[in-house]
C-alpha cells in the first residue's frame, strides 16, 4: 500500500474528506495551475529549462509543485507535469514554445497514422519519471496536504493529438469525429488504456487523487460526448477504482472536470467519480441539480475575477460559498491562474475561503 512505502503522515486531509461527502471544519481550496508563470520563482526557474525537461526531472518537479504550498495555506499540491506527456509516451513529439503553448510538429494528419503510435504497454514505463516525481513530492510534502495526480481525458488528448495545437473550433480533431468514427474509437481506446495504466501508477507512486481534465468539452454537444467522451471518461473511473483495488491499495478519490461541459453534467453525476468540477459558465445550484446529490461539487470563480481588488475577491467568494453550501464542495477556480495575475490575488481567494466557510 502507498501508506506502506513510508510516506510521512497526513496532518490535514480535509480536501478527502469533502471528496468523500464526509463532514469538514471549512472546505477545503486549492486552484487549477497553482503552480505555474503567475509565481516569480517558477518563472525564475523555468527561465533555466525547457518545460518538458522541468517535467522530466523529479527534483525540479517537486521544487515547483511545492512552491504555492510554501506561500499559501492549500489544502492540495498538484504534481506538476502536463497532460500532454501522454502523447508522448505514445510516440508522439510536443514541444512546448514560449507565448505560444505546446505544439506538436507532426499531428495525426489521418487514420494511417495511427499505426505509428505505440500501445500502452511501451508507453507506460515512459512515464516513470512523473511516478518518480509523485513518490519524491509525497516525502517533501511532509503530510501538509495530499498530493493529486491528473490527466488528460481522452477526447481532449485526441483533440491536441490532430490539431497539434490548441484551436479555437477543434474543427480538425471534430472532423475525425463525423468522418471517421471506427478510427475515433480506436485512438480514443489506445490513449484510454494507456491513461488507466498511467493512473493506476500514478496511485502506485502516492497520488492520494486523481483528477481526469475533459478540457475540450466544450467543442461537442451531447451527442458527441455521450458517443465519444463519456464512455472512456466512465472506463477510466470503473478500471482504475478496481485496479487499485485489485493491487490492495486505498480507494483514491476521483475529480472528472469537463470545462465547458455543462450539457453533460447529469451524466457525469451517474460514473464512480466522487467529485465533478464545474467552470464559471455554470450556475453552483444548477450544477448541483444536474449532478445530484451524492456527489462532491468542485468550482468554480471565474479566474478573470482575481483581476479585482482584494474586497471585490472577497465579495464573489462569498457569494460562490453561499450558493455551493458548505458541504460536499471543494472551493477553487472555474479554471487555472493565468501568467499574468498577482499573487496577492490569490492569497485573497484563500483568505476569503478561510472566512466565509469555517465552522465556528
Ligand atoms: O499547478 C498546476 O496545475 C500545474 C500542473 C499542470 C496541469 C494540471 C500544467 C502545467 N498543465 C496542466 C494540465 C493541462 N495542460 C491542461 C488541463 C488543464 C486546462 O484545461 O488548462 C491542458 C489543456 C494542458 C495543455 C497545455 N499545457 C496548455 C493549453 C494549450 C491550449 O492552448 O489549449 C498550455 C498553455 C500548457 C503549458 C503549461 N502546462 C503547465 C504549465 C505551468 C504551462 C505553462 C508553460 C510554460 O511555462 O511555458
Amino acid at each position: 500500500m502507498a501508506e506502506e512505502k513510508g510516506f510521512p503522515p497526513l496532518k490535514n486531509d480535509r480536501l478527502l474528506r469533502a471528496a468523500r461527502g464526509e463532514p469538514v471544519d471549512r472546505v477545503p481550496v486549492w486552484v487549477m495551475r497553482q503552480a505555474g508563470r503567475y509565481l516569480p520563482e517558477f518563472r525564475e526557474v523555468r527561465a533555466q529549462h525547457d518545460f518538458f525537461s522541468m517535467c522530466r526531472s523529479p527534483e525540479i518537479a517537486c521544487q515547483v509543485t511545492l512552491q504555492p504550498l510554501d506561500r499559501f495555506p492549500l489544502d492540495a499540491a498538484i504534481i506538476f507535469s502536463d497532460i500532454l506527456v501522454v502523447p508522448q509516451a505514445l510516440g508522439m513529439e510536443v514541444q512546448m514554445k514560449p507565448g505560444e503553448g505546446p505544439v506538436f510538429p507532426s499531428p495525426l494528419q489521418g487514420p494511417e497514422d495511427l499505426a505509428q503510435l505505440c500501445g500502452p504497454g511501451v508507453a507506460c514505463p515512459k512515464l516513470q519519471y512523473v511516478f518518480d516525481a509523485i513518490t519524491l513530492t509525497r516525502h517533501r510534502l511532509a503530510g501538509r496536504a495530499p498530493l493529486i495526480g491528473f490527466c488528460g481525458a481522452p477526447w481532449t488528448i485526441m483533440a491536441y493529438m490532430i490539431e497539434g495545437k490548441g484551436s479555437k473550433t477543434m474543427s480538425n480533431a471534430k472532423c475525425w469525429l463525423y468522418r471517421y468514427p471506427e478510427d475515433s474509437h480506436r485512438l480514443l481506446k489506445i490513449i484510454t488504456d494507456t491513461t488507466v495504466a498511467y493512473l493506476v501508477g500514478q496511485v502506485k507512486a502516492g497520488a492520494q487523487l486523481l483528477q481526469v481534465f475533459e478540457s475540450h468539452a466544450e467543442h461537442l454537444d451531447l451527442g458527441l460526448f455521450e458517443e465519444f467522451a463519456l464512455p472512456y471518461l466512465k472506463r477510466i473511473c470503473d478500471e482504475v477504482k478496481d485496479q487499485v483495488a485489485t493491487l490492495g491499495l486505498p480507494d483514491i478519490p476521483m475529480i472528472v472536470f469537463p470545462k465547458g461541459g455543462h450539457y453533460a453534467l447529469s451524466q457525469l453525476g451517474r460514473l464512480r467519480y466522487e467529485v465533478v468540477g464545474v467552470d464559471w459558465t455554470v450556475e453552483p445550484t444548477v450544477a448541483r441539480q444536474l449532478v445530484g446529490p451524492d456527489k462532491t461539487l468542485q468550482g468554480n470563480l471565474d479566474p478573470c475575477a482575481l483581476y479585482a481588488d482584494p474586497k471585490a475577491i472577497d465579495e464573489a467568494v462569498k457569494d460562490m460559498v453561499d450558493k455551493f453550501g458548505r458541504d460536499k464542495y471543494i472551493a477553487n477556480l472555474g479554471h487555472g491562474m493565468y501568467p499574468d495575475m498577482d499573487p496577492q490575488s490569490l492569497a485573497a481567494f484563500v483568505t476569503a475561503v478561510h472566512k466565509h466557510t469555517t465552522k465556528s
